[in-house]
Order: C-alpha cells, then sequence, then structure tokens
C-alpha cells in the first residue's frame, strides 16, 4: 500500500515530482466494536492509528511536514513534544537523511516514545518544564534559525492528518459522530478540515458532529482558558494552551460537536475496558475518545440525523505499547510458577 501522499495526491499541496518522505503510513484499520456498539447504542468503529510505522497517527502529518521540509532543503528538524511527535519526526528524519532535535518535558513522557526517539537517532532534549513551554521555545528557535518546525502549527502536518477523514469516508460512508482525544488540537483540527473537503467536492453530503475530549486536569478548552500546570495520567494530552485554540473550537461548533473533559478515573477505566471486551490496546490518551463516549453518549441530534443507528467513530490515536508502565500500574501481577503440574493446573484454572 502507498503512502498517504501518493493515495491522495490529488488533495495534497505536493506533486510526484516532490521528494516524498514515506514509510507508507495511513490506511489503518477500521474495526467494528461490537462490545462498545452495545453499551452505546450505535453502531460504533475504532480507528486504530496505532498501526501507523510509528504506532501513531502523528505519521500522517509527519510525512507532509518533513516532504514539505525536504522539498525546500532543510538539513534540520526540531519539534516540541509530549512524545508521539518526537518519535514520529525521527523516524522521518531518518528516512529524509535529515538531523532532528526534539524537546520533551522531563519525565513526562512515556517509555516507549522515548526509546524511539532515541532509537531514530534524534537528539532528545529533556526539558525542565512542560509541553506548553517547550513548544514557545523551539517555535522561538526555529524563527531565528535555518530549522523546521514539525509541531501541528505546521499547516502540512494537518494536510496529512485530514486524510483520516477520507479514510474513514471511503472506508464506511458518511458517518453520524466522531470523538477524539485534543491536547494541542491540531489533529480535531485536521479532521475537520477533511470532512469538509469531501463534503465541499461532493464526495459527500454531510458531516460528522465532533466531541472532542480533553482530561480534566489539562482541559483548557472546556474552562475557556489555559491551564498554568495540566496534569493527567495521559501524558501524550497533558498540555495547557493548545496552539490550534481557535481552530478546534471552530471546528467543535460548526460541526454542532462539544468539548468535554474526562477525569483521569474515566480515562483509566475505557484504558482497561477496551482491550479486555474488544482486544484493542490503545494508549491512554487515546481511550479518552472512549470515555467521553460511553460517559456522555450519542447526542440525540446525532441519532436524528442518523439513517438507522448512528455510526460512530472513535479515533484511537496511539498504540498501547508506547506506554507499558501505565498498563502495569493498572493490572494485576503475573503469577508466578514452578515447573509442576500441580502448581500450573491452580496457576492456570485459577
Ligand atoms: C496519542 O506528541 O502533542 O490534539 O507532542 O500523542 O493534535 O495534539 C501528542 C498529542 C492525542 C492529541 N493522542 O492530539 C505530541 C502531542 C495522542 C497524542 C493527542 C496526542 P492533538
Amino acid at each position: 500500500m502507498a503512502g498517504l501522499i501518493e493515495r491522495f495526491i490529488d488533495r495534497m499541496p505536493f506533486t510526484m515530482d516532490d521528494p516524498i518522505v514515506s514509510i507508507e503510513e495511513g490506511s489503518t484499520p477500521l474495526v467494528p466494536a461490537p462490545r462498545l456498539s452495545d453499551r452505546v447504542d450505535a453502531d460504533v468503529f475504532l480507528k486504530i492509528e496505532g498501526s501507523n510505522p510509528t504506532g501513531s497517527f502523528k505519521d500522517r502529518g509527519m510525512t507532509c511536514a518533513v516532504t514539505a521540509a525536504a522539498r525546500e532543503g532543510a538539513e534540520t528538524v526540531v519539534c516540541a513534544s509530549t512524545g508521539n511527535t518526537a518519535a514520529s519526526a525521527a523516524a522521518y528524519a531518518a528516512r529524509a537523511g535529515m538531523t532532528c532535535a526534539v524537546l520533551v518535558p522531563e519525565g513526562k513522557i512515556a517509555a516507549g516514545k522515548l526509546a524511539q526517539a532515541l532509537i531514530y537517532g534524534a537528539r532528545v532534549i529533556s526539558l525542565n518544564g512542560n509541553f506548553d513551554v517547550a513548544l514557545q521555545l523551539v517555535r522561538d528557535l526555529a524563527d531565528q534559525h535555518p530549522i523546521s518546525l514539525v509541531n501541528s502549527v505546521n499547516d502540512f502536518r494537518l494536510e496529512g492528518q485530514k486524510t483520516g477523514a477520507f479514510e474513514i469516508v471511503d472506508a464506511i460512508g458518511p458517518i453520524d459522530l466522531m470523538t477524539i482525544p485534543v491536547g494541542n488540537a491540531g489533529n480535531i483540527t485536521a479532521y475537520w478540515k477533511g470532512y469538509k473537503e469531501y463534503n465541499d467536492s461532493g464526495v459527500v453530503d454531510s458531516v460528522p458532529e465532533l466531541n472532542g475530549y480533553q482530561a480534566a486536569g489539562a482541559a483548557p478548552l472546556v474552562e475557556g482558558k489555559p491551564v498554568a500546570n495540566p496534569e493527567t495520567v495521559a501524558s501524550a494530552i497533558r498540555i495547557g494552551n493548545p496552539a490550534r485554540w481557535e481552530e478546534a473550537m471552530a471546528a467543535i461548533t460548526e460541526s454542532r460537536g462539544a468539548i468535554r473533559a474526562v477525569t483521569d478515573a474515566e480515562i483509566l477505566d475505557a484504558y482497561k475496558w477496551l482491550p479486555a471486551n474488544e482486544g484493542v490496546f490503545c494508549e491512554p490518551a487515546s481511550a479518552a475518545s472512549v470515555a467521553g463516549l460511553l460517559k456522555f453518549g450519542v447526542s440525540d441530534a446525532a441519532r436524528e440525523t442518523a439513517d438507522g443507528r448512528p455510526k460512530v467513530v472513535c479515533i484511537l490515536t496511539g498504540n498501547g505499547l508506547k506506554d507499558p508502565d501505565t498498563a502495569f500500574d493498572n493490572v494485576g501481577s503475573v503469577i508466578p510458577c514452578e515447573p509442576e503440574m500441580d502448581q500450573l493446573v491452580k496457576a492456570v484454572l485459577g
């Protein structure tokens, strides 16, 4: 399967003559979730973005951001990151033969993401400060030096990430509701762009309602003001001042949707329920989209416009393997066993 620039070249700010940097991202599974569907009385599908090359949706944006950087002749890319952007930037820079530096909040990045950034060969800088401070610093750095900034303030990132909407519609037609975790608010902005683009060009004649979910301890868009010290178990969305604030709120309003908060306890409930009941393991931030759906349900408006049972898609933005520590903190322990049949029988049958 080709990468997403090639697959959607007519809707991209690129031509096939550009130096396309791809690791065959996109084309992720859209998996029906029968048990979740029963719980919310809707046909729910999970968009498994953890199946991208580096295990998160960031690869959709990064193929575009790094292709644009390559076209401009950039030699170095930089980003601030809660982890997934760092892993993705590091991989695509490696693929392009560029140098990559990533700025991550000290101690607040999941182990898998840190391992990825390092093994792909990035310079990993641990900042004594949170994501919002890191983003401001790299914005200033990129203004002063010939370095390409690949955070989602870079419009090319949105061009790539909008293809998630195309894939959903191509697979199951127009949907009634989409739920998505919101951190820096690039992804919800990009999905809305994608749905509108398909609608405006006549591919479909409706757009879905968007429901965005933030962690309660890091919910600036819900509170209507920046959060100085964001805190949540979902480290990927531990962000207090989203860069795409206005665009995200416009997407919510235009889609007649909502931006709401889910607590860490609700996030962790969904995080554990999903693998045990649907066989799908996502990272805590991603589970916010399921936690939100379970907490708030499907709106009356989405049910009314639906043709039969409403069609709902939850975006699962990152792979559960990214964050093994949170998994171990929330499950039982392994069962020790001597190589004897009696013990084994007890261990297996409980
Ligand atoms: C798994 O990697 O911001 O609202 O620096 O990793 O577009 O920010 C990650 C964000 C959701 C939120 N789910 O998306 C970063 C970073 C996962 C994420 C989000 C992120 P945006």
